[in-house]
């Protein structure tokens, strides 16, 4: 039977938004993982910040704990020291982890604690409706850049690799299946897992044509254990083509096992 983890709140995104293929990949996933006894659902808590992605913890019937904007990687930090049996999965914006709580999520990711945190990457602030953000493109137009942003965007995934995180990867929120299995995989990995999940804002940056010839996933085979490698192949798709998988994942200690050795 399946598990049951719809809640009675109203879907408040608008019609056709990326967050609610989001939202199925996710329920799948841990629907799948808890009839494999890989997790028991009372040892799963799912935290979100502010932001359109943020009303993701009202539509799941799961422990949650929706934090404040850019704040939810120290509320996710903080849960899994007092209590590390716990199974601990966050959902942030782009603005949110990359903008407001950025040395948030450099400073988990150099400790490898041991949490999935899941970046609704759509290059914009969308629930302030269409600001520029610090993954928005040179040259993008917004409510407050209407000449265009004059900046260069950071690339997230190289922010994660570089400050320690021990599992980075990318997927496409239309590829439901695809970023179900990534899912399945960050919250199986033991230590900082990040990934980044690219998402059209159909109301404010519809980038589905922009993806849809540029997207392709890495070969079943390739090598997730060559940090040289990941850091090549993240920085390479930031250009023409746009790589998805798990670029990197790596065994190492987590603060956790640190912190109660
Ligand atoms: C400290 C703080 N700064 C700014 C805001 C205003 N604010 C609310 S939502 C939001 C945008 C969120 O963007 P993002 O994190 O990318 O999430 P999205 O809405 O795109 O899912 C902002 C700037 C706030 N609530 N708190």
């Amino acid at each position: 039977m399946n598990l049951d983890l719809s809640t009675k709140a109203e879907i408040t995104w608008c019609p056709g938004c990326s967050n609610s293929q989001i939202l199925v990949a996710f329920r799948q996933a841990v629907d799948e993982i808890v009839k494999n006894k890989e997790l028991k659902i009372e040892d799963l808590v799912i935290f979100s910040g502010i932001g359109c992605h943020g009303k993701i913890t009202d539509y799941l019937n799961i422990n949650s704990f929706t934090s404040l904007h850019g704040r939810l990687v120290p509320t996710m930090t903080g849960v899994k020291c007092a209590n590390p049996n716990l199974k601990i999965v966050g959902f942030s914006g782009d603005g949110d982890s990359l903008d407001e709580g950025i040395a948030h999520l450099i400073h988990a990711a150099k400790r490898n604690s041991d949490i999935s945190l899941f970046i609704h990457d759509n290059k914009i602030f969308a629930l302030t409706t269409g600001q520029f953000n610090a993954l928005s493109s040179k040259g993008f137009k917004g409510k407050s850049t209407p000449e265009g942003n004059i900046e260069e965007p950071l690339n997230p995934l190289l922010i994660a690799l570089s400050s320690g995180a021990t599992f980075v990867a990318r997927t496409y929120a239309g590829d439901i299946q695809g970023t179900k299995k990534i899912m399945q995989e960050a919250i199986n990995h033991k230590g900082f897992a990040f990934v980044d999940i690219i998402q059209p804002c159909i109301t404010f940056f519809d980038t589905r044509d922009y993806f849809k010839d540029k997207i392709y996933w890495l070969e079943d085979n390739y090598p997730r254990d060559d940090f040289n490698k990941a850091l090549e192949k993240i920085t390479e798709s930031t250009q023409e083509k746009v790589s998805l998988g798990i670029f990197y994942k790596k065994d190492k200690p987590t603060f956790e096992e640190e912190l109660y050795k």
